[in-house]
């Protein structure tokens, strides 16, 4: 392709390369949608070294969405019942400028909060931080990787001294046992699913364990399927780890030369022989004998999970206990082995890297480590103490602050949290009571402008010039290859402006994105995710690089032979001379019991909500919502039901059903299934308010988090199912009373 633009696919976290070329290309009929307007050409990139070429259907039609239903210009309005008014640039920043100073005068800089987005480029992130956490000293930035990818980051930091997946996408074809907990890979993760898949058909050998209370695709393509109920993940992985020292398949050299705390681990795996196990998370003996038997006999175990693990009152507990197997087995720094995280949005690990947390600083450094905040204050030029030692507000925190008057201006950018956040019905009261919100999106409408003063058009992806880091730690250019629709501006310009504009000048002096990805990387200097070697223009000639990337190890002359370096394009692993980055360089053993759900089914709330993602779409349709091809692949939201519980209610295929937690209540179609266990129902995330009637999964979710990650547990709550066609509308005194029992059917045993 002539024309081509190399750029990063930016829907998941696997990372892939695309390649797009314009829509009129010389000699060929121009790609137009059903509208008329062109559409631009998208074939993966055979060179990226992550994905090889492959994309998947989201990857494949992404040119479909970017011109349709967008958010073209700004637009204010004073209250929320009034209507929105086209307003230009330089009303809306006067509107946000003179807010800010007045919320900085009356409430300080705690009253301020912004609320960002996994699908950031790492320099709308680090303009963010360095606005919020550095000029105004506040720490109110959190992320939807708050209720993403928190566990993982508070799981490996405990366990290893630093964030950061040690593993790389080759391992996925290095393995002799992949261990996909939590994860419903095949739809969500498509690219490493193949990989993975194709090595797997291929080598007799190789075994694919999947932990899931869902059969889903990924479960149909394992050796070993261990649908356990909901929350039970702790007590299976402490059964496997019982079973593996019982039977002395422990590498004893690695546990004492490399590790912490051992004896608390061995005392907490002592209590789960598999007869109890077993019981708790409802499979059979014979199943747990099975997986330990996997790891035991495998001489490369690779972990993967995601939200099924993350999304948990006990994530944080949950990931550590993943990486105990590894550290008790050896099985790390090595490849083919390690725990390996699977990112869920394009750059929430730019994000981590940038300090995109409200518990985190740029270079993986924490906001409680005085030390951390001297280096950044220094590097800003800040006088020293400027930083606050406080973590800021996270995303659910914000949501209370709104409640209590405490949050006197929320700035949204990139992300849809009126159909997102956990407790639906709370979070949109709270919206509804901001004194101020800005909400800067790149589609026009979402669920979430309904709650907005100030709305601001974001320049999206293809038309702003930025990285983003993959799963594997590999940074891709994402070159601008179209101009933005409409007024459309980059979000880290925007938020240059409005620092600027608040007294700042010198701190957002950039002319480029490249000069900002060239501060950023400085504060990576000598960090676990060292970037210093890297550059937009060494991303452009080179292509996509791995962090860590020191400049040291690339730009000084090689001793030798007296030439300069070349960059060392082997995939890399952490931690391969087995030294961590916790004080003494030993990672650490965590000893979890299970605390279980924080929401466990109960007589009046008797079946356990999960929710989750389908292949085509993604998260709040605002963008596969607006695309032919993936609207007919997944029409309608539904409710996946066991055939002994559809029976037991009385309904049948399709037929409409309520269902009801302490929050919330929602009407899906039925999908009656195997693929889910008795007692369990599973709804998809993906249908907000403008696009279903009363489909909202998160209007049934809670917000109870993991005391570690804070991050929710979006995974599992309590609900009641109704069918429709029988049902009377309740008062709500009698939905809260215990004798709401009858309404519901108990879920068949
Ligand atoms: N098609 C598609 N792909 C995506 C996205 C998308 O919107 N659409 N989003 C991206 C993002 S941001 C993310 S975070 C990832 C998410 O990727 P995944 O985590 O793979 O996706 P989910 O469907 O949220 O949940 C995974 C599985 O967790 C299981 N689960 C539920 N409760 C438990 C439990 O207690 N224990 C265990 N072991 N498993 C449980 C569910 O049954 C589900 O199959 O996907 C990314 N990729
Ligand atoms: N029940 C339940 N809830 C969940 C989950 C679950 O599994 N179950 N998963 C959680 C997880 S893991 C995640 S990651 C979240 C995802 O939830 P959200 O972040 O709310 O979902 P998106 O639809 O991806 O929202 C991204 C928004 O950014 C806009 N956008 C796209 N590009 C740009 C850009 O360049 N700039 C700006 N400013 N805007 C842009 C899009 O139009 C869209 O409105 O949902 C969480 N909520
Ligand atoms: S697997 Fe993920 S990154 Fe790759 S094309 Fe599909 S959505 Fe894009
Ligand atoms: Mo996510």
């Amino acid at each position: 392709m002539t024309d081509a633009t190399k750029t990063l696919c930016p829907y998941c976290g696997v990372g892939c390369g695309l390649e797009v070329s314009p829509p009129a290309q010389p000699g060929k009929a121009t790609n137009r949608d059903s509208k008329g307007t062109p559409i631009w050409k998208v074939q993966g990139d055979r060179t990226h070294p992550s994905s090889q070429g492959m994309v998947c259907v989201k990857g494949a039609t992404i040119a479909e969405s970017l011109n349709k239903d967008r958010l073209h210009y700004p637009m204010m309005r004073d209250s929320l019942d009034q209507p929105f008014q086209r307003v230009s640039w330089e009303e809306a920043l006067d509107r946000i400028v003179q807010r800010f100073k007045t919320v900085l005068a009356t409430q300080g800089s705690d009253g301020v909060c912004m609320y960002g987005s996994g699908q950031f480029q790492t320099q709308d992130y680090y303009i963010a931080q360095k606005l919020l956490k550095g000029c105004l000293g506040t720490n109110n930035f959190d992320a939807n990787s708050r209720l993403c990818m928190s566990s993982a980051v508070a799981g490996y930091i405990q366990s290893f001294g630093s964030d950061g997946p040690p593993c790389c996408y080759d391992d996925l074809e290095l393995t002799d046992c992949a261990f996909l907990i939590g994860t419903n890979t095949a739809e969500c993760h498509p690219i490493v699913f193949n990989r993975l898949r194709k090595y797997h058909k291929k080598n007799q050998h190789v075994k694919m364990i999947v932990v899931d209370p869902r059969r889903t695709p990924t479960a149909e393509a394992a050796d070993l399927h261990l649908a356990i109920k909901p929350g039970t993940d702790i007590d299976l992985l402490n059964g496997i780890a019982h079973l593996l020292m019982r039977w002395g398949y422990i590498d004893s050299e690695f546990i004492e030369e490399c590790t912490n705390n051992f004896p608390a681990f061995a005392e907490v795996i002592s209590h789960y022989p598999p007869e109890v196990v077993a019981k708790i998370c409802g499979i059979e003996e014979r199943e747990i004998e099975i997986a330990a038997q996997y790891w035991a006999e495998s001489k490369r175990v690779l972990s993967l999970w995601s939200m099924g693990v993350n999304q948990s009152s006990e994530g944080t507990a949950k990931v550590r206990n993943i990486i105990n197997l590894h550290l008790m087995t050896g099985q790390i720094g090595k490849p083919g082995a390690g725990p390996f995280s699977l990112t869920g949005q394009p750059n929430a690990m730019g994000g981590r890297e940038a300090g995109g947390l409200s518990h985190i600083l740029p270079g993986y450094r924490l906001v409680k480590n005085p030390q951390h905040r001297a280096e950044v204050e220094q590097a800003w030029g800040l006088t020293p103490g400027a930083i606050s030692p406080n973590p800021g507000r996270t995303a659910w925190d914000m949501i209370t602050g709104l409640e209590t008057g405490d949050v006197g201006l929320l700035w949204i950018a990139a992300t849809n949290p009126a159909v997102s956040m956990p407790d639906l019905v709370r979070t949109k009261a709270a919206l509804m009571r901001s004194p101020f919100t800005i909400y800067q999106d790149a589609y026009y409408p979402t669920e979430t402008a309904a709650f907005a003063h100030v709305l601001l058009p974001a320049a999206q992806w293809g038309e702003k010039t930025g990285v983003m880091t993959n799963s594997e730690r590999v940074i891709t250019l994402c070159p601008a290859f179209k101009p933005p629709v409409g007024d459309g501006r980059p979000d880290w310009e925007i938020f240059a402006e409005v620092g600027r504009r608040l007294g700042f000048a010198d701190k957002f002096a950039f002319k480029n994105s490249a000069e900002v990805y060239a501060e950023f990387v400085e504060l990576t200097r000598d960090r676990p995710c060292d970037q210093t070697g890297i550059s937009h223009e060494r991303l452009h000639q080179e292509g996509p690089i791995q962090w860590p990337c020191a400049d040291s190890s690339i730009n000084n002359i090689d001793r030798h032979n007296s030439r300069p370096k070349v960059l060392d394009r082997t995939p890399k692993r952490m931690y391969t001379d087995f030294r961590f980055n916790t004080p003494d360089g030993r990672a650490r053993f965590g000893a979890y019991h299970s605390r279980g759900l924080a929401e466990p089914a109960d007589p009046n709330y008797p079946f356990v909500l999960t929710t989750g993602r389908l292949y085509g779409h993604w998260h709040t349709l605002t963008r596969t919502g607006r695309i032919d091809k993936i609207k007919q692949m997944h029409p309608n939201p539904f409710i996946e039901i066991h055939p002994r519980d559809a029976v037991g209610l009385g309904i049948t295929d399709g037929e409409l059903l309520e269902v009801r937690s302490r929050r919330g209540r929602g009407r899906f179609p039925a999908l009656i299934t195997k693929a889910i266990a008795p007692g369990t129902v599973f709804v998809p995330m993906h249908w907000g308010s403008l696009w279903a009637d009363q489909a909202e999964a998160n209007a049934l979710t809670h917000p109870e988090a993991c005391p570690d990650s804070l991050q929710p547990e979006l995974k599992a709550c309590a609900v009641q199912l109704l069918p429709v066609r029988n049902h009377i509308e309740t008062p709500q005194a009698l939905l809260e009373s215990p004798k709401s029992s009858i309404l519901s059917a108990a879920p068949s045993a």
